[in-house]
């Protein structure tokens, strides 16, 4: 009898109270709404030219580009897609496009060709703002698409000018529901291929709020901020922890086209960066270069990682370069809005936390530990799958109900496929991931993908593709391979079959030949025993 049932239900919340949350505002309204106290402040700041736009600018031209891309068309649902490096017109056509009711689907610059023309077909994307040096990887869709460039257009496209220019009066006034769509990055989830994330106006904005909004904010962070943007902005990790959090703060962001150490560390020095958001590469190496040495790092107040688990070493090799700095994980998932928990020692008031912890639960929000065989919630110190419920969750996968019904089960709880604990000062623990995606320097790369381009080979009858430890990267792909015809097929001619059709990242590591993979009864891949196997001793 369900009504009688004796099981403890174990629910796990933030140490910080709940707050108000302005869902009713649209994400841009809500980024600007204390934009007058800090109108003259720096807003966007692009390290390799210096050139400075504050927040009146920002918040001005965001506006134009609403009134651009309204008349080129765009209004409410329709998609943009930014294949972009870190630059200033990453803020003003996310800004622009929210304002205009649109919705922006974001994508790795580095993607081959074909990547794209999966997420741009998938996304139904009529607008496409990148670089002049990545339109050829549009051509097929050139004669469809409006192709925007932020520097000298090639043949067939626009400048962003055209776009930038609009008149700011003609901006639309277009009704928004805070469960409208505003950004759809791809995600793999917890299996399959990627798919298009729907984070709402409402999503977003929570999240943004559990982390920067209310007395005792969990990550804090003010106008004399100046925060590091140094990871990609199509990624999720960026977008929401260091644009939008920093926006909604009045905080300055120094933008880095791509990630070099020396230039970093000028930048920090120059700018006197105060808050670093980084993942374990980074940290590796800010804590391992000698160059470090000549430069002062002493305006560094948090570093914040995230994005793939980080070694206590490393951490401890961090603590000891930047010794003033208050160092801890931030734990996110694509489909989690993204932020599942934070350090709390990143709070205005903070509190004490232990080395190698993610961070505690978010305000406004439930965790539960769940067996993954039994689905019963666990107490304290027990490892199981981390689910997460409150409003800053996707709202689910674009035309994908069934992987939506996967990931986000009937009492709203959002199943994550990494394993952790959460001990008894609420600090959760990740320590394993059940789900089938591979982490390389924190990017995804789903299995599936490079399974379904293997077996496309002539030569080969069966492929699974697993996580290998890595150091320098965290995980690499590696696969099993079933030859089908003879044993010509070499490992090399298989790497770069795979090498030619994906993102540098996705490449295979290695290939170990087998004469089945190990599969359930129901036909799928065990990978645990392909991941114990490659933790044994090796028999070449
Ligand atoms: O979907 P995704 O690529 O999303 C992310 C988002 C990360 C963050 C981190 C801090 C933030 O403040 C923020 O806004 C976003 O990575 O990959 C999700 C998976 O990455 C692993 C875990 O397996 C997730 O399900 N992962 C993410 N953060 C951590 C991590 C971490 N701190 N430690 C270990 N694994």
């Amino acid at each position: 009898n369900d009504n009688n049932s004796p099981v403890k239900e174990y629910l796990y919340r933030s140490k910080l109270p709940d707050i108000d949350i302005p869902y009713h505002l649209p994400l841009h309204t809500y980024c600007f709404e204390n934009v007058e106290q800090v109108k003259e402040k720096p807003c966007l700041i692009e390290g390799s030219s210096g050139k400075i736009y504050t927040y009146g600018d920002v918040e001005l031209i965001s506006r134009k580009a609403a009134s651009g891309l309204s008349k080129m068309g765009i209004g409410k649902g329709d998609v943009v897609m930014l294949l972009l490096h870190n630059c200033p017109e990453f803020a003003f056509v996310f800004l622009g496009t929210s304002i205009s009711g649109g919705v922006v689907t974001t994508a790795n610059p580095f993607y081959t060709p074909a990547d794209i023309s999966k997420q741009l077909r998938a996304s139904n994307a009529r607008i496409v703002v990148t670089h002049a040096a990545y339109v050829e990887k549009l051509t097929d869709f050139l004669p469809h698409l409006k192709v925007l460039t932020v520097d000298n257009p090639p043949e067939g496209c626009s400048h962003i000018s055209e776009l930038l220019q609009g008149d700011e009066e003609k901006c639309p006034a277009v009704e928004i529901h805070p469960d409208d769509a505003v950004a759809l990055p791809y995600s793999s989830g917890t299996t399959g291929l990627p798919k298009g994330v729907i984070l709402t106006h409402k999503s977003l904005l929570s999240s943004v709020a559990q982390q920067v909004d209310g007395l005792n904010p969990n990550l804090y962070l003010h106008s004399e901020d100046v925060v590091l943007c140094v990871l990609p902005l199509f990624h999720i990790y960026s977008l929401n922890s260091v644009l939008l959090c920093s926006l909604r703060a009045g905080a300055a962001i120094l933008l880095m086209h791509k990630f070099e150490i020396a230039t970093l560390l000028h930048l920090i020095h120059t700018y006197k960066v105060t808050v670093a958001a980084v993942v374990p590469p980074i940290v590796l190496a800010i804590a391992k270069n000698p160059m470090i040495d000549h430069h002062d790092l002493t305006s560094i107040r948090i570093v914040l990682s995230g994005a793939a688990p980080l070694g206590k070493e490393l951490e401890l090799a961090l603590t000891t370069r930047i010794p003033r700095a208050v160092f801890g994980q931030g734990y996110g998932m694509t489909e989690a809005g993204p932020v599942l928990s934070m350090c709390l020692g990143f709070a205005k008031e903070p509190f004490p936390t232990k080395s190698g912890s993610c961070g505690t639960v978010v305000r406004n929000a439930q965790m539960k530990i769940i067996d993954p065989e039994t689905g019963e919630s666990l107490p304290y110190n027990k490892p199981g799958e981390i689910c997460i419920r409150g409003p800053q969750i996707m709202k689910g996968y674009l035309n994908d109900p069934e992987a939506t019904a996967r990931t986000i089960d009937k009492d709203g709880w959002l199943h994550t496929g990494d394993i952790g604990y959460i001990d008894e000062g609420e600090e959760v623990f990740i320590v394993d991931r059940v789900k089938e995606l591979i982490k390389y320097k924190g990017f995804q790369v789903p299995p599936a993908e490079l399974e379904s381009i293997l077996i496309t080979h002539p030569s080969i009858a069966d492929a699974a593709v697993v996580p290998q430890k890595n150091e320098a990267a965290g995980e690499v792909p590696v696969a099993f391979v079933v030859r089908s015809n003879g044993f010509d097929l070499t490992e090399d001619e298989i790497k770069q079959f795979v090498a030619k059709q994906v993102v540098f990242y996705k490449r295979l590591h290695k290939v170990y030949f087998v004469h089945a993979i190990p599969k359930s009864p129901a036909g799928k891949i065990l990978r645990k025993d392909l991941r114990a196997k490659l933790e044994a001793p090796v028999e070449d």
